[in-house]
C-alpha cells in the first residue's frame, strides 16, 4: 500500500465525528491512538467466531484462538526483529517496566546503583525510585541539557561498575527528543555491566525498531498507542536474560509441572504470561501491526517527523508560544502560550474541535525542571495532516486573543 493519507483516513471511523459542529482534529496520539476498521473488526471477529481460552482446550475453537494468539506473538516479534521467545505480552508499557523492576529488582542490593533520566514518564520513574528506597540502592539521574536533549557526557560520568540498571526513554513524551539508543548502549557497555532498558512507548508507534541494532537488553511498548486496543503491550528481553529472570506473576499457563513441593516454570515466553491472556486485544495488536506494515514504518516515521517539524516552525513563528525540546524531534510538540495556563489553551482548542492534552503528561519532575506546572501537547500520527496543524495555529491565535 502506498502511503495514501486520504485512504488511510477513511479507515478510521472516529475521524468522521464532528466536535461542536467542526471536524474532529485528533492531536492526542501520544496518550492513545485511534483505531482503524481492520483492528476493530479483528477484535469483533474473535468474539463472534472463535472466542475460547488459549493454550488449554482440545476443542476446535480453543485451537483456533490459540493459533491466532500465537500468530500475534509472531507478528510482534518480527515487528522489532526479536526472536519468538523474546517477546512477552503484557498489558502495556507500565506493566512491562514494573515486571522488570520486580524481577531484576529482586537482585538489587544495598549500595547498587541505577540510572534513569530527568525526563522519564512516571511509569519509568516511580518503580525505580521506590526500589532504590526499599533496597537502600542509589538512583542517579541522567541530565537533560537546556536544549532538551540527554547530556551523554554527564551520563557517561555517572556510570560505573556499581550501576546495575539503566532505564531510558527512546522518544520523550514531553520534549519529543529522540535518544540515540545505539550510541547510549555502547557507552553503557563500556562503563558498566548494567542492564539497559528502553522505554519505547513513544517510538514503537512511529519508527521501525530493530532490537538487535539498538543493542538494548530490554524494551517496552504499548499496543494502544500504535492502533491496537488497550490492554496489550510488549516486553522484549534478550533470551538469555529472560531465561535467568524470576517470573513476575505465578499461576496458570506459566508452569510446566507443579507438585506439592515445587514448580517447574514454562518455556519462554509463556513463563511470563500467567493467567488468561488478553486474547482479543493481542489479536487486535496483530491486526494493528499488519496495518502499520502495510502503510510502511519508514513512511510513517517520515510523515510524523515532518508534521512535528511543521508544527514546531508554525508555533515558533507565532511569537507568543514557548516550545519545549529541540527542533529535531519525532511526532509531538509541547508548548505554552505565554501567560496562559495549558488547561485554558486546551479548552479553547476543544471548542474548535481540536483535541490536545494539557497537564504534566505523567512527567512531573521534568515539568518542575522546566519551571512550569503544565504544558499543552499536540501529538501526531499517520492520519494527521498539515491542514489540521494550520487549524491548530488559528486556534492558538484565538487563545492569545481570548486571554490577552
Ligand atoms: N512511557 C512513556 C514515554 C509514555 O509516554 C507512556 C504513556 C508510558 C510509558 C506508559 O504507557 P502505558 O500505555 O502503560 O500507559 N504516555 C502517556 C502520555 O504521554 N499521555 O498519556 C499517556
Amino acid at each position: 500500500m502506498a502511503f495514501d493519507i486520504k485512504k488511510i483516513r477513511e479507515d478510521f471511523p472516529i475521524l468522521k465525528r464532528k466536535m461542536n459542529g467542526k471536524p474532529l482534529i485528533y492531536f492526542d496520539n501520544a496518550a492513545t491512538s485511534q483505531k482503524p476498521a481492520p483492528v476493530i473488526d479483528a477484535e469483533r471477529e474473535f468474539y463472534e467466531k472463535y472466542n475460547a481460552n488459549i493454550h488449554r482446550s482440545i476443542h476446535r475453537l480453543g485451537e483456533e484462538a490459540t493459533k491466532k494468539y500465537e500468530e500475534a506473538h509472531d507478528k510482534a516479534s518480527k515487528f522489532i526483529n526479536a526472536g519468538f521467545e523474546e517477546v512477552v505480552f503484557t498489558s502495556g508499557t507500565t506493566e512491562s517496566l514494573n515486571l522488570l523492576a520486580y524481577s531484576l529488582g529482586s537482585e538489587i542490593k544495598e549500595g547498587d546503583e541505577m540510572v534513569i533520566s530527568q525526563a522519564e514518564h512516571h511509569s519509568n520513574f516511580v518503580q525505580w525510585q521506590q526500589l532504590a528506597k526499599n533496597k537502600r540502592a542509589k538512583l542517579k539521574f541522567a541530565e537533560i541539557t537546556d536544549d532538551g536533549t540527554l547530556d551523554l557526557g554527564q551520563l557517561s560520568r555517572i556510570l560505573n561498575k556499581k550501576t546495575r540498571i539503566v532505564s531510558l526513554f527512546h522518544v520523550s513524551n514531553v520534549l519529543g527528543t529522540i535518544n540515540p539508543i545505539k550510541k547510549i548502549s555502547k557507552i553503557i557497555k563500556e562503563k558498566s555491566n548494567a542492564c539497559f532498558i528502553v522505554d519505547a512507548a513513544q517510538s514503537a508507534p512511529h519508527m521501525k525498531l530493530n532490537v538487535k541494532e539498538l543493542g538494548c537488553d530490554f524494551l517496552a511498548f504499548s499496543g494502544h498507542k500504535m492502533l491496537a486496543p488497550t490492554g496489550i503491550g510488549v516486553l522484549y528481553g534478550k533470551q538469555e536474560l529472560l531465561e535467568k529472570m524470576q517470573p513476575f506473576m505465578f499461576g496458570g499457563e506459566m508452569i510446566k509441572h507443579v507438585t506439592f513441593e515445587d514448580t517447574k516454570f514454562n518455556d519462554l515466553p509463556w513463563k511470563f504470561e500467567a493467567g488468561t491472556a488478553n486474547i482479543a486485544q493481542a489479536i487486535g495488536l496483530g491486526a494493528a501491526i499488519d496495518y502499520l506494515n502495510k502503510a510502511g514504518m519508514q513512511n510513517i516515521e517520515r510523515h510524523d517527523a515532518e508534521l512535528a517539524k511543521y508544527c514546531y516552525r508554525l508555533l515558533d513563528s507565532m511569537g507568543d508560544v514557548e516550545i519545549y525540546g529541540p527542533e529535531e524531534r519525532n511526532s509531538l510538540v509541547s508548548f505554552n502560550v505565554k501567560n496562559v495556563h495549558a488547561h485554558d489553551t486546551a479548552a479553547v482548542l476543544d471548542s474548535e474541535g481540536i483535541a490536545v492534552r494539557a497537564g504534566h503528561h505523567c512527567a512531573m519532575p521534568l515539568h518542575s525542571l522546566l519551571g512550569i506546572p503544565a504544558s499543552a501537547r499536540a501529538s501526531f500520527y499517520l492520519y494527521n495532516t498539515k491542514e489540521e496543524i494550520d487549524a491548530l495555529g488559528e486556534g492558538l491565535k484565538k487563545v492569545s486573543k481570548v486571554f490577552s
